[in-house]
């Protein structure tokens, strides 16, 4: 439902910049990328604050504080920012992201349900550092084509998994940063299990060879975030349980 209405929402876009201006946007760009990867790669546990409006799991979020005050909160708090630009189940916008982008010298990455081009040229226009691909909706071609094509704009790219298969399908790409969803996009459940699981799968040279490890969703408490140090992970992704407190760096110093 998510991906056909992303379907919908490109017509409109591209009906408002056409998709050979929005290349030419981009390539044209001079704006030099913060790195993503690099900021996740720092020593200890790094943190990605989320800045998202609603979600389908979760419904609207019970908001404590407007999208400035919660940025410079972040600021001060968190290593790299996420932002949702999906419209209809989660109530984002790439006007968020251009906002943030001018708030922030974090990196800043646009998370959304990206299928095609456009919307790779689109995240480097609008000022994303990064953008987010999600295995679960996308074939191998596709993915490593949208996937080079970020890495050619400067932008890198976290590679989402939920399950086995999928990680096996990045480990066989090679990517540079995985993502692990404890949310099970399909039933909603959230376990840290699943990172456990998982990590415990990735090959030994991992971390030598320069990759990077997220865990994202339901991470709302430290127990949480000591099981997510246990799994090794470099860095996690958490959006609600910040956006529901008005004192984010209390979740986030750890
Ligand atoms: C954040 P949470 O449970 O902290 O709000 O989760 C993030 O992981 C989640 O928003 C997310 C997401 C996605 C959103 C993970 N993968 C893919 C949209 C698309």
């Amino acid at each position: 439902v998510i991906v056909e209405d992303k379907k919908k929402r490109l017509v409109e876009h591209k009906a408002a910049v056409s998709e050979e201006e929005m290349k030419q946007k981009a390539l044209q760009s001079t704006r030099e990328s913060v790195g993503f990867a690099k900021a996740l790669k720092k020593d200890g546990l790094s943190v990605i604050g989320e800045f998202k409006k609603a979600s389908p799991s979760h419904g609207a979020m019970d908001i404590k504080v407007d999208l400035k005050e919660r940025i410079l909160q972040y600021n001060d708090s968190v290593d790299a920012i996420s932002c949702l630009t999906e419209e209809d189940h989660f109530y984002g916008s790439t006007a968020y992201l251009e906002q943030i982008r001018k708030m922030t010298n974090l990196p800043v990455i646009r998370k959304d349900f990206i299928i095609e081009e456009y919307q790779v040229y689109e995240a480097k226009v609008i000022g994303a550092d990064a953008i987010l691909l999600i295995a679960a909706i996308l074939d191998d071609e596709t993915f490593k084509r949208l996937y080079d094509l970020a890495y050619s704009l400067g932008l890198d790219v976290l590679c989402e998994v939920h399950d086995e298969a999928e990680l096996q399908r990045m480990l066989a790409l090679d990517v540079e940063i995985i993502g692990i969803n404890n949310r099970n996009l399909k039933t909603f459940e959230v376990t840290m299990d699943t990172t456990k699981k998982l990590s415990a799968m990735l090959p030994k040279d991992f971390k030598e060879r320069g990759k990077v490890l997220v865990s994202e969703s339901g991470v709302s408490t430290d127990g949480d975030i000591s099981a997510l140090k246990q799994s090794h992970a470099d860095a996690f992704l958490i959006g609600t349980a910040l956006m529901e407190s008005d004192n984010p760096g209390a979740l986030t110093k750890h």
